[in-house]
């Protein structure tokens, strides 16, 4: 058995399909939120052509999913996205038909843990704070999470958003500069909350041109485009709650991290609630998936047999490039 980097040798292939997805971003970033409306609007829906699923192959695994995320929107309902005090995964399935093709997973991290760990903080964090940074450098592919600002963007916000960027981009180098040689990791920038400078798809759309969006994350852009770990690259403007669907809450002070913590990264930011919890129509993250499964199975290294079965990640992730050409899209490619 060899090691290979899938598209090198498309004629070998292993059969256990894996994509393991980390997460970056502060806290209040909106990355609960996205893994909810992944779970909640992603799953069970069919890709346009290849007719794939992400869902679950085992009805008992699928209802016990399907409880915690009840549990999850009742609580978002009701007090807003609850804060994340642990790690936690969302797991899943590709399927094609019956046939589960990859697993996928996909970890909702505590954001705190990435912007105020810090070299004098006790063992316990630090620990912690390493595993993410190590898992986060075997993932298969990597969401860097930004929030679309609110619309009343002034000084205050911009040094933020300068704040957060910095603070990825440092997580994410950090994990990068420890893979392996010649196993790059694909890197979705996701901005979240596109519905809080937009009453529409189509007017986030004529806000933010590629230009803008690419501009606006300049470091993140820049980074991703020169640095070798980095395979393919794109943003995505994301809504977990949809257009029209937020109500502004109360200040988001009362979470982990907040004022009483002077450097607090989400103190001053006033999260929103959802208006009408039956009509969450999440934005874009369709797309997102398809693309984060299609350049995980495309850069993840494989065991290749020399008289090994049939080239099935290879299969998956040509008909998934098929599926994200004929989705309704709004992915602003950097690289790749
Ligand atoms: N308008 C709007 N607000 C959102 C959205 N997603 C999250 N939020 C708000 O941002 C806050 C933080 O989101 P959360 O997902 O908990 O962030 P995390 O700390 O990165 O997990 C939530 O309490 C919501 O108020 C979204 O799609 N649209
Ligand atoms: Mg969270």
């Amino acid at each position: 058995m060899m090691i290979r980097k899938l598209f090198e040798r498309p004629d070998r292939v292993r059969q256990d399909l894996r994509v393991r997805g980390r997460l970056v971003g502060r806290g209040a970033a909106g990355k609960t939120g996205l893994l909810t409306a992944v779970a909640d609007g992603v799953l069970n829906e069919f890709f346009p052509e290849s007719g794939f699923s992400p869902g679950y192959s085992d009805p008992l695994i699928s209802n016990e999913e399907r409880v915690k995320r009840e549990k999850r929107l009742e609580i978002t309902r009701k007090t807003g996205v609850p804060q994340t005090l642990e790690r936690s995964t969302v797991s899943f399935e590709l399927l094609e038909g019956a046939k589960p093709l990859v697993a996928v997973d996909l970890v909702d991290e505590v954001g705190q843990d990435f912007t105020n760990t810090k070299a004098s903080s006790d063992e316990d964090s630090k620990t912690r704070f390493r595993e993410v940074q190590n898992d986060l450098s075997r993932a298969d592919v990597a969401w860097i999470i930004t929030s679309c600002p609110p619309p009343e963007f002034g000084p205050r916000h911009q040094k933020q958003l300068a704040k957060d960027i910095g603070n990825a981009l440092e997580n994410l180098r950090a994990a990068v500069t420890r893979r392996p040689p010649g196993r790059p990791i694909p890197v979705g920038l996701v901005l979240t909350k596109a519905d809080r400078i937009a009453d529409s798809a189509e007017e986030a759309r004529s806000l933010m041109a590629d230009d803008m969006l690419r501009q606006f994350l300049a470091p993140l852009v820049n980074f991703c485009r020169v640095a070798d770990q980095v395979a393919d690259c794109a943003i995505f403007p994301t809504s977990s709650f949809g257009f029209g669907n937020s109500v502004p809450g109360k200040n988001q002070a009362d979470r982990r991290g907040g004022p009483e913590n002077s450097d607090a990264f989400e103190g001053n930011d006033p999260g929103d609630l959802i208006r009408d919890p039956h009509s969450i129509r999440p934005f874009n993250l369709q797309p997102l998936v398809a693309w984060s499964l299609m350049a995980g199975l495309k850069h993840q290294d494989v065991l290749v047999a020399d008289d090994g079965p049939t080239p099935e990640a290879v299969r998956i992730a040509r008909l998934l490039a098929r599926d994200i050409e004929s989705m309704d899209r709004w992915i602003v490619t950097v690289k790749g």
